[in-house]
């Protein structure tokens, strides 16, 4: 079995977020997802408006999506792909580079973001109204 791994906020799922997690599941058939802790948002400078638990219960209910971990920090990398016996790591290529690290271990790929869209646009646009 190929096992992927991505990581992220995942606030508000938004079209964006599944073509990531559609286009990740393509390079496995078994996509992890390690959902960022709410203590580790603060971390990132992110106050997500769901709940560490509230985004990890969407994310289970998306079809690509087989298993959701927590991102606790950013060092937790290394130890999730050998504990889970990943195969691919992808991110969007906002992070391209970053992660290069891992590619001693597995595959790193880094894909296309989805144009205009985001949380936090979607929140703007919501205060506008
Ligand atoms: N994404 C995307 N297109 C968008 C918005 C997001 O492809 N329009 C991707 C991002 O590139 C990322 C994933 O969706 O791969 C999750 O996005 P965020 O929740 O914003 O994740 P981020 O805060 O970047 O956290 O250790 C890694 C960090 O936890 C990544």
């Amino acid at each position: 079995m190929k096992k992927v791994i991505t990581y992220g906020t995942f606030d508000i799922l938004h079209s964006g977020h599944i073509n990531l997690l559609r286009r990740a599941k393509e390079y496995g058939d078994y996509l992890i997802v390690a959902a960022s802790s709410d203590e580790f948002n603060e971390i990132k400078g992110k106050k997500a408006y769901y709940s560490f638990e509230q985004r990890k219960m969407i994310l289970e209910a998306v079809r690509y999506v087989d298993l959701v971990i927590p991102e606790h920090n950013w060092e937790q990398k290394t130890t999730d792909v050998k504990k889970y016996n990943v195969d691919v790591f992808v991110m969007g290529d906002d992070w391209k580079g970053e992660f290069d690290f891992l590619k001693e271990y597995c595959e790193v790929i880094y894909l296309p973001r989805t144009v205009g869209i985001s949380t936090t646009k979607i929140k703007e646009d919501l205060n506008k109204r």
